[in-house]
């Protein structure tokens, strides 16, 4: 009978003129990180609920990562975050990533636990403090060396309360001068990715603000910092897959920070709250994609994606798993609109086609795709159901209560 289903969807989407073989292929080259930090405990600001089983150290995190890669199939990387995840030794992180199948990612320099950062940390009026920052954002430059990521991922809590607080002129030029420095230990085949964000905590300013502030300072380092979009950090409405495809075709898009939100930086599962959205932002990086084998320049063709959630009620490893399966619905969605159809209704101005053209390989069910792509990769055909039969979320309640959090 499923057999017969994904018969049906394949001569569907043949006589659509989409190749399903070229689809389950691009899927399965998904690369998603997971964030070391969601599978700690966290919570907001009124309270942190503690969860039994959480891992105690950065080593379990990479272990309940690789519960992760191992159902899904595509989250073979970890980002850490620095010092969230500092440890005596990274040779031996690496490592033990390497055990169990997973490798080390993006490495987030962390500037906004420290009382001294309590009034800045690259941007703080006194040198000293600026010095420390710039030692940290030094420092994790090494960390990425050793543990061999390529991906240095930045975000900066800096900013201030109210009007008069700081010289925002001079915060801008001092937060310059720190990434500059760090710009330039980088290695060559290192990139800097400069997350944004409108505001939180920070209330009244934050230093970088939005994407055109993040990708003003990218131009200014160099052609090794590139723009991190986290879908979290914008204000309502904001239409991000715009964002995408101007910093796409400015060859300035670094990656994602993938999470849903309803109000603000919510940071909840991938894609719950408004699916549409993320299959617009695959819909720019599709057709971009398209387009450089047409010999048009952008740099759709290495995006770091990664996912940064806190799951602060629900089980962590299990929303990690929802989380990945989303996005490759919703890439898989995308990789299903027929550009030409597009294109041809864009040139007549057919607006109603044009529309009608994208929005109805979202409407495709694609689970039958995604469960042949799974058991042609060895992969269960629903992976949040092996991961709950598998028994390792109730192996790991012995770690107890009271692990690792932010
Ligand atoms: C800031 C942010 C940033 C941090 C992470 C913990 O809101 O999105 O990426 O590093 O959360
Ligand atoms: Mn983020
Ligand atoms: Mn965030």
């Amino acid at each position: 009978m499923s057999d017969q289903i994904y018969q049906i969807f394949e001569q569907q989407q043949k006589e659509r003129g989409v190749d399903v073989e070229e689809v389950k292929l691009r899927i399965k080259q998904l690369n998603i990180e997971t964030p070391s930090w969601g599978y700690g405990d966290s919570g907001t600001r009124f309270k942190v609920f503690q969860q039994e089983g959480v891992p105690r150290d950065p080593f379990e995190k990479i272990e309940d990562a690789a519960q992760v890669h191992k159902y899904t199939g595509n989250s073979p990387g970890v980002a850490i975050h620095i010092p969230w995840d500092k440890v005596d030794n990274y040779e031996e992180l690496k490592q033990h990533a390497k055990e169990h199948e997973v490798h080390l990612g993006a490495v987030n320099p962390n500037l906004f636990q420290h009382d001294d950062y309590k009034f800045g940390s690259v941007t703080n009026a006194d040198p000293a403090i600026r010095r420390k920052a710039t030692e940290h954002l030094l420092e994790c430059v090494d960390i990425a060396r050793t543990v061999e990521s390529k991906n240095l991922s930045l975000w900066f809590a800096d900013g201030t309360n109210y009007p008069g607080q700081g010289d925002l002129r001079k915060r801008k030029h001092w937060m310059e001068e720190c990434l500059r420095e760090m710009y330039l230990a980088m290695d060559e085949d290192m990139r800097m990715l400069i997350e944004y964000k409108f505001f939180e905590p920070a209330f009244y300013h934050t230093e970088l603000a939005d994407w055109g502030m993040a990708y003003n300072m990218a131009q200014k380092l160099g052609p090794k910092a590139e723009v991190l979009v986290d879908t979290g950090h914008h204000p309502q409405g904001t239409n991000i897959e715009h964002i995408v495809a101007y910093l796409l075709d400015e060859q300035r898009l670094g990656g994602f920070h993938f999470n849903s939100r309803k109000y603000a930086d919510d940071d909840l599962i991938a894609a719950a709250h408004n699916p549409y959205e993320l299959f617009l932002i695959f819909y720019q990086i599709v057709q971009a994609q398209k387009d450089r084998s047409h010999g048009i320049r952008n740099n759709a063709e290495n995006i770091a994606y990664m996912l940064d959630q806190c799951h602060n009620l629900e089980p962590k490893i299990p929303a990690m798993i929802r989380s990945i399966t989303n996005v490759q619905t919703l890439y898989a969605k995308a990789l299903l609109i027929n550009l030409e159809e597009v294109n041809e209704a864009q040139e007549k101005n057919d607006i109603l086609c044009a529309e009608h053209a994208v929005r109805k390989a979202f409407e495709f069910d694609v689970t039958p795709l995604l469960r042949v792509m799974r058991e042609e990769s060895g992969l269960p055909v629903d992976p949040m159901q092996a991961y709950l039969n598998s028994g390792y979320g109730e192996k790991i309640l012995s770690r107890g209560k009271g692990g690792a959090s932010w």
